[in-house]
């Protein structure tokens, strides 16, 4: 009869205990199911840019990243499955940056990033071949100048979506006279002086580009605008076969060039305060932090 009692106990214990693993189970169930049909893989961009080096380096230092992996592709890949995962309301990481128009046309986060695997907020920078400043002190003047916010480059993304960039750009520039004005202000114009700017194959740096040549184009200069990646651009300017860019972002993204060529070239500080990169989900993904993401 005790014996029975206890044995009745420890049944309605076990059965207890079952049903609380239970519980758990199909929670943590959910949880994997979600990681687990998007195969532990996030949704990078091109091999050379900065940002898929930063993302390298976060799965490396977040414990719980472990065994996921990196799908490097473009950025155009990047954004259509993106668009796909986003309709179907669907799971997805991505590997994102902010100025961009994915942040108006979809409802994103970017994740908490306390390791800081992609730094702390960026600055865009202006940077100079050595030696321009003595040759061209104008156009450097102008470069040195140059300082914008946030929206307004959005704002030439965004119009970029309906128009050519160049009409996005122009549209800005002719409806941001006084600020522009601040840039050239005091400056000699230039008779034709010729300069080559540099840049990278993303939207933001098409319209930093964009309206940095329509500036110095019409205060005389005869600019060229070549886009290249992140590497080239570095390389070309610490060799000087370049003059300038408005494009890096630092102190992370494009950290490791500047190590590399940093001594080689001159950084005229930012133009741009405020980037963001890191990793980005749909608003509908019940993650807020890097560190919610389970391991494999
Ligand atoms: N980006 C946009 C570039 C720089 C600007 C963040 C994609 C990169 O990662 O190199």
């Amino acid at each position: 009869m005790k014996r029975a009692t206890l044995k009745l106990v420890s049944i309605a214990s076990a059965s207890l205990l079952m049903a609380a693993c239970g519980s758990d189970d199909t929670a943590a169930e959910e949880d994997t199911t979600v990681f687990e049909e998007m195969d532990y893989t996030i949704t990078g961009i091109e091999p050379g840019s900065g940002i898929t080096e930063s993302a390298r380096n976060t799965l490396d230092i977040y414990d719980n990243l472990e065994g996921w992996e990196l799908q490097e592709s473009s950025t155009g890949g990047m954004m259509v499955e993106l668009q796909q995962a986003y309709e179907n309301e669907e799971p997805i990481i991505i590997t994102g940056w902010q100025p961009h128009y994915i942040f108006e046309i979809y409802d994103l986060k970017i994740l908490e990033d306390p390791k800081e695997g992609f730094g702390a907020a960026e600055n865009i920078h202006t940077m100079t071949r050595t030696g321009l400043a003595e040759d061209m002190p104008d156009a450097t003047a102008i470069l040195d100048n140059f300082a914008w916010e946030t929206e307004d480059m959005q704002q030439i993304v965004l119009a970029a979506q309906d128009v050519s960039f160049e009409e996005a750009a122009q549209n800005w520039y002719d409806e941001n006279q006084d600020l522009v004005s601040e840039w050239t202000n005091g400056v000699p114009k230039s008779d034709g002086q010729e300069i080559d700017l540099i840049s990278m194959p993303w939207d933001t740096e098409r319209a930093s580009a964009h309206v940095m040549s329509l500036t110095l184009e019409n205060h005389g200069f005869d600019v060229n605008v070549t886009s290249v990646d992140p590497s080239v651009l570095f390389q070309a300017l610490a060799v000087g076969e370049a003059d300038a860019t408005v494009t890096p972002w630092l102190p992370t993204t494009h950290g490791a060039f500047m190590e590399e060529y940093g001594d080689d070239l001159v950084d005229l500080g930012p133009n741009l305060p405020g980037a963001v990169s890191g990793l980005v989900v749909p608003a509908y993904m019940d993650i807020d932090s890097i560190e919610d993401i389970p391991a494999k």
